[in-house]
């Protein structure tokens, strides 16, 4: 165990005091930091994490902005490469849920006093970060480690982040209105946005680097789950053998089976985060149940403006 490092900026509150701050959502203040907006009692992890992190050549990490199949994607890989082949009494998905077993190193790992020892996790170590790619650590960046991204379009995403964010108001709070949500999340000032230059700058990583970044998209792993399946395997080294063991993955990790596990009814991890919060519906155009065509053109056009000339289609 490490203590977190003693310098004269270590204390959250003097860090984000001279930062830009606004109120999100009326759920929580967020500051700005390196052009992109956090929680304040993130950035002292996010620095930490920064300035300390040694990444080693056989690590995983997952990246992803938020609501965007952040708690499928960690469900696949710790399948793929921690517990391939569980017995009925081992499998880990159904011990804990899947954000136990694959921390988010910025709101959990760097976040604890004393800090875990990441150093003393088995080997391949499996990480998840929300932050952006430009303040991810030097070591992550310049060694051998592998990053996989998960992006989803923009739509379902602030739907998404719309219901979550409501469902963790006070009770007598009303629910925060959609037409501001939508403008928050075009102009980028929610939590880890903007959204559209984090998934630029992964997507753009990933064209330099496919070898060392993997792109997934939320709708295709949704349309072909066995051929997205398949690519993030090979991608980190671990191939299916056979047609069955792909089945069953997508078994294990699909929503119904994770919806349904006890420890996701009844569970809650991290700061009195239930569970059953990181499973709603998980549907390609859930936006079409909320939108209006106005507020629909509006994500369109921005999203067309930000990603399309850099050959993306969220
Ligand atoms: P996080 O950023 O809080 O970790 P994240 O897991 O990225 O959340 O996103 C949650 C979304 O993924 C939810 O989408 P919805 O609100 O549109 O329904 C959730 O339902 C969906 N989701 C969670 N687990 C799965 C899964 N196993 N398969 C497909 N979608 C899933």
């Amino acid at each position: 165990m490490e203590d977190l490092p003693s310098n004269p900026n270590s204390n959250n509150d003097e860090i984000h005091l001279n930062l830009p701050k606004v109120r999100f959502m009326d759920a929580m203040d967020i500051v700005q930091w390196e052009g992109f907006w956090f929680e304040p009692g993130l950035l002292q992890p996010a620095m930490t994490f920064r300035s300390s992190f040694q990444a080693e050549d056989d690590d995983v990490i997952l990246t992803s902005n938020m609501k965007t199949g952040t708690t499928w994607l960690k469900s696949l890989c710790l399948c793929i490469l921690k517990n391939p082949k569980p017995d009925e009494d081992y499998d880990l998905l159904v011990k804990d849920n899947p954000h136990f077993h694959v921390p988010t190193i910025e709101s959990t790992i760097y976040r604890t006093k004393p800090l875990i020892d990441l150093y003393k996790a088995p080997s391949p170590r499996l990480f998840h970060s929300h932050l952006p790619y430009i303040v991810l650590p030097d070591s992550v960046k310049n060694t051998d480690c592998k990053i996989v991204y998960i992006a989803r379009n923009p739509k379902d995403t602030l739907i998404s982040m719309w219901h979550y964010f409501n469902s963790i108001l006070h009770s007598d709070q009303n629910p925060f209105p959609l037409d501001k949500t939508v403008d928050c999340f075009l102009s980028g000032v929610h939590q880890y946005g903007p959204f559209f230059d984090h998934v630029l700058q992964y997507w753009l990583e990933s064209q330099k680097s496919p070898q060392k970044i993997l792109f997934l998209k939320y709708e295709e792993l949704k349309s072909d789950p066995k051929r997205e399946v398949k690519k993030l395997a090979e991608f980190l080294g671990k191939p299916f053998a056979s047609e069955e063991e792909i089945d069953k993955v997508l078994w294990r990790c699909s929503l119904e089976r994770l919806k349904n596990l006890e420890v996701n009814k009844n569970g809650s991890i991290l700061y009195n985060v239930h569970n059953s919060l990181f499973f709603r519906k998980g549907v390609v155009g859930d936006w079409k149940n909320y939108l209006t065509p106005k507020m629909e053109e509006k994500v369109n056009q921005t999203n067309r403006i930000k990603l399309e000339e850099h050959g993306l289609f969220l």
